[in-house]
């Protein structure tokens, strides 16, 4: 068996204004829950989760980023390796809607020289009765981006999986195309590793963490893992 136990890794970001609901949804997405005092996110945190895209096994690399302005200097530094994303705005404020243009030129000038793929997100429509920005504009901006609209709640988790499954789904059209390249030493698309040692107990596998990391202890894991075996 020498396909790896996932056909594609994408690395995906989470971007938008602070407190539109990024953590939330990826919180929602992965553990399937809903925490009402998520704790503000501080610089960047990594979080990973397998989904199946068409009968494929993909792994998603997701990076929650803080939209607060003084990390914003460390975030730029993600852009440059990130396949694609979710670009986050609450329809209950309508000031992070009107931010999305900005945030939109910035991921663009820094990803360079790769195109991301978004999704745009209209997070919090549990709340639709304190609507500010109506379903019309958002499918406007995201059509007028060439991105895909959807609304969403990381409370009740309406459209939240949906949400990562159609742009994975758009990511790997993209990748069978070759409209989007993998390439070595670029992060944004990796092609899944082969199972070392695989037909015995205990072989190599990649999939078996997926809670919020640090970047140290990621880096500490990823090299535990290459020599074998179990969870940290
Ligand atoms: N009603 C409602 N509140 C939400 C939703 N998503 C997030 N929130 C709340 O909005 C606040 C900010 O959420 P957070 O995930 O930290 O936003 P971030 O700064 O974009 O990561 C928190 O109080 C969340 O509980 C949602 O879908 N519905
Ligand atoms: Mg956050």
């Amino acid at each position: 068996m020498a396909d790896g136990n996932y056909l594609y890794q994408f690395r995906l970001i989470m971007i938008g204004q602070s407190t539109v609901g990024k953590s939330s949804l990826l919180r929602q997405f992965k553990e399937g829950e809903y925490f009402p005092d998520i704790s503000l996110t501080v610089g960047v945190d990594f979080h990973a989760k397998m989904i199946k895209v068409n009968g494929h096994s993909i792994k998603l690399q997701l990076w929650d980023t803080a939209g607060q302005d003084r990390f914003r200097a460390i975030v730029k530094a993600y852009y440059r390796n990130a396949v694609g994303g979710l670009l986050v705005f609450d329809i209950t404020n309508r000031e992070s809607f009107a931010s999305l243009d900005d945030w939109y030129e910035e991921v663009m000038k820094y990803a360079e020289p790769h195109k991301p793929v978004f999704v745009l997100v209209g997070n919090k429509d549990d709340q639709s009765r304190q609507r500010q920005v109506t379903k019309e504009e958002g499918l406007q901006f995201a059509k007028s981006h060439n991105m895909d609209y959807i609304e969403t709640s990381a409370k009740s988790g309406h459209n939240v999986e949906e949400t990562f499954q159609r742009l994975s789904g758009r990511i790997l059209q993209m990748v069978n195309s070759g409209e989007i390249k993998v390439e070595d030493g670029w992060d944004g698309v990796k092609r899944g590793e082969p199972l070392l040692g695989a037909g015995k107990k205990g072989a190599y596998r990649d999939n078996s963490y997926d809670s919020t990391v640090s970047l140290e202890r990621d880096r500490r894991y990823q090299s535990s893992e290459r020599k074998c075996c179990g969870r940290n």
